[in-house]
């Protein structure tokens, strides 16, 4: 099977499946609920997308998905993914990141953390039990890239809980980590 993905705007081509994550989707992941309320009153801002594709295999599964970040920022925090673990403790991922500028976070949530800088061309392996979200600091689109197992499943109920111990806020114009209490 083969696909073609536009680098330039990271829409792929064939693609069953798209997933359009809304700021009333990961509501709870930023930290001034105050602010999100604000903007939700106006709009259900678009933060950004997800473009999947399963590969189906008689033997083992995988999944290529193409991920697409808006830029902006809500209460000074760049747009995010809402951020997820894999429900299956043997699952790692591959990320290349095809287009824009930020960080990956990869974070145990028992005390480990990593923020990752990315720009387009970087690739990096996420192991498996490490949490993993990206975030777009740049004025334009962020698009990347992920293959994993389609039976890694998705665990985003304990990001929700415990948080990343970092989050990436805009300070004078550029991206600064603030940790988290
Ligand atoms: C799946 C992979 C990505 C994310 C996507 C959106 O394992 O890590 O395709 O699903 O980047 O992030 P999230 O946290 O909303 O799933
Ligand atoms: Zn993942």
């Amino acid at each position: 099977m083969t696909l073609t993905l536009d680098p330039e705007n990271g829409i792929l081509d064939p693609c069953p499946q798209i997933t359009p994550r809304y700021l009333s989707d990961l509501k709870m992941m930023f930290k001034d609920q105050q602010v999100v309320d604000e903007i939700l009153k106006e709009e259900n801002r678009l933060i950004y997308e997800i473009r999947y594709y399963p590969f189906r295999t008689s033997k083992s599964d995988m999944a290529l998905a193409v991920t697409r970040i808006f830029p902006g920022s809500i209460g000074g925090e760049y747009h995010m993914t809402k951020g997820h673990k894999h429900e299956r403790d043997d699952q790692p991922e591959v990320y290349y990141c095809v287009k824009g500028e930020g960080f990956l976070l990869l974070d145990t949530l028992e005390g480990e953390f990593q923020a990752i800088p990315w720009r387009a061309g970087t690739i990096t392996h996420i192991p498996p039990m490490w949490a993993h979200r990206v975030i777009n600091t740049g004025t334009d689109l962020l698009v990347f890239i992920g293959v994993f197992h389609l039976s890694a499943g998705h665990d985003y109920e304990i990001v929700a809980q415990k948080g990343f111990s970092y989050r990436v806020y805009a300070v004078d114009g550029k991206p600064a980590l603030i940790r988290q209490t």
